[in-house]
């Protein structure tokens, strides 16, 4: 895929990264050097961009050349859950997942495996069993297939959608959580045991941001870290329409279980829409994994609007009939760190003084198109050290954030705030930290600061 690189273009590509990297920034490949397809830009961040894929689509050429040419990590879709590899209880069916292996590895590209434990897609003998029947099945299940796949896949989703939705913050009932409550943990040692090179995942959905549900995943995994349960990450399926907006605090969200020693995925991303408002969504999305150091890619749930679970919705980066939708090159473009929507925001020119007592002061530089607007925050410490800081303003009727970066948000709209995180606290005084928010309507021209 990078064999056209030449030794000047790495250079250029290093020497940004080493920028960024430098500046806490994402990285920023310029315009001239910008990759022409999803998988091979990710790679530039040393990510993947992948999809799900039917293995009975592969026959059809549009979507099996959009496949080879844009995806460098595939997830099938339903051909390695319980129903499809394991018919009968000890037969094993691999046909379909392995014609997705084997594709994917003649393309060089990364496996996701989907998934060893599910409540759900369950054969109709399993749904018959219970107890210590269905817990040695499920054991063997995950021990079976992971062998068959082992050191082939990427990353394995090892249970799937375990917690319950609504306020509870607990486990959904099923057949397997009625086996005992350590079944998660069960099938993860099982998992690891059989492809100790997999990285084992927890994958759900309506986790996206901060709530009940996701806070008891954080929960789990925190759990799981103190007592040596193998866990290497977690899957965030990020399923959105309006119902389900790609929330505020993705990318903060994303970050908290990143900061618990696990790599995080965006593992089944859809967002029902069409044009700027879908290609706004896709860009947010995308650029909330690259924020993240541990947040290994992004897996869209299909390749054309046709192919997916809610077609209606049209909530992919293709038409039907395989054009690239706007959606896909404002993702493309994010990955780019390029600038259709929105454009990176100028470094401000004039960098006022630093304030003469404590405390703090914010100053925004402002990216402003019609209907949305990038802004970037420039916090400065006065005559002394900052330990925490908090910079408040006022968005107009209307206006909303709907992402932001290096900072912890509250509220989207009307007085919002937004407060540092783990790494950035700390500012010596006269010394600046910068922040960012992108949001819909008009932004904002002035904040205040706080000092904590
Ligand atoms: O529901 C969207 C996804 C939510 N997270 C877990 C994913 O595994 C899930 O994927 C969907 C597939 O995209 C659908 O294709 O899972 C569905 C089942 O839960 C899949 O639908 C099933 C149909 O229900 C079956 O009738 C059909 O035989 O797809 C099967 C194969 O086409």
């Amino acid at each position: 895929m990078d064999t056209t690189r030449s030794p000047r273009r790495r250079r250029v590509l290093a020497a940004a990264a080493a920028l960024a990297a430098a500046a806490g920034a994402v990285t920023v490949a310029s315009a001239a050097e910008a990759a022409t397809t999803l998988g091979a830009s990710a790679a530039e961040h040393g990510r993947y961009f992948g999809t799900a894929v039917a293995a009975y689509k592969l026959s059809d050429s549009t979507y099996s050349g959009i496949l080879d040419r844009e995806f460098n990590s595939v997830t099938p879709e339903n051909e390695m859950k319980w129903d499809a590899t394991e018919p009968t209880q000890g037969s094993f069916s691999y046909g379909s997942a392995d014609q997705i292996v084997a594709r994917a590895k003649a393309n060089g590209a990364k496996v996701r495996g989907h998934a060893l434990a599910w409540h759900s897609q369950q054969p109709g003998w399993a749904q018959n069993l219970s107890g210590t029947a269905l817990r040695n099945a499920m054991v063997n299940h995950v021990t079976q297939v992971a062998t068959h796949y082992k050191g082939q896949i990427d990353s394995w989703d090892v249970v799937n959608e375990a917690f319950a939705d609504g306020g509870s913050g607990g486990r959904r009932d099923s057949n397997l959580q009625r086996t005992g409550n350590d079944w998660i943990e069960v099938a993860f040692r099982a998992a690891r045991a059989a492809d100790p090179a997999a990285k084992l995942c927890y994958n759900d959905y309506n986790t996206d941001g901060q709530n009940a549900k996701s806070n008891g995943v954080y929960a789990m995994v925190q759990d799981f870290k103190a007592r040596g349960v193998p866990i290497d990450c977690v899957g965030f399926q990020s399923h959105f329409n309006a119902n389900s907006p790609l929330p505020a605090d993705y990318q903060a969200n994303l970050q908290r279980f990143a900061d618990l020693g696990v790599d995080v995925q965006i593992t089944e991303l859809d967002i029902e829409g069409s044009g700027t408002a879908q290609a706004n969504s896709y860009a947010s999305a995308v650029r909330a994994c690259l924020a993240v150091t541990r947040c290994n890619g992004i897996t869209v749930w299909g390749i054309r609007d046709s192919d997916s679970w809610r077609a209606s919705g049209t909530p992919l980066l293709f038409d039907g009939s395989g054009n690239k939708k706007p959606a896909y090159t404002a993702a493309l473009d994010a990955l780019n760190g390029g600038s259709t929507p929105p454009s990176t925001p100028p470094p401000s020119t004039s960098t006022p003084p630093p304030p003469t007592g404590s405390g703090c002061t914010a100053t925004i530089a402002l990216n402003q198109w019609t209907g949305g607007f990038v802004a970037t925050v420039k916090v400065t410490a006065g005559a002394s050290r900052l330990a925490g800081w908090t910079a408040g303003l006022t968005l107009s009727s209307g206006s909303s954030v709907t992402n932001s970066w290096n900072a912890q948000s509250s509220g989207s709209s009307g007085a919002v705030s937004f407060s540092n995180v783990a790494y950035n606290g700390s500012v010596n005084a006269g010394a600046s930290t910068e922040f960012g928010f992108q949001g819909t309507g008009t932004g904002p021209s002035s904040a205040t600061c706080t000092a904590r």
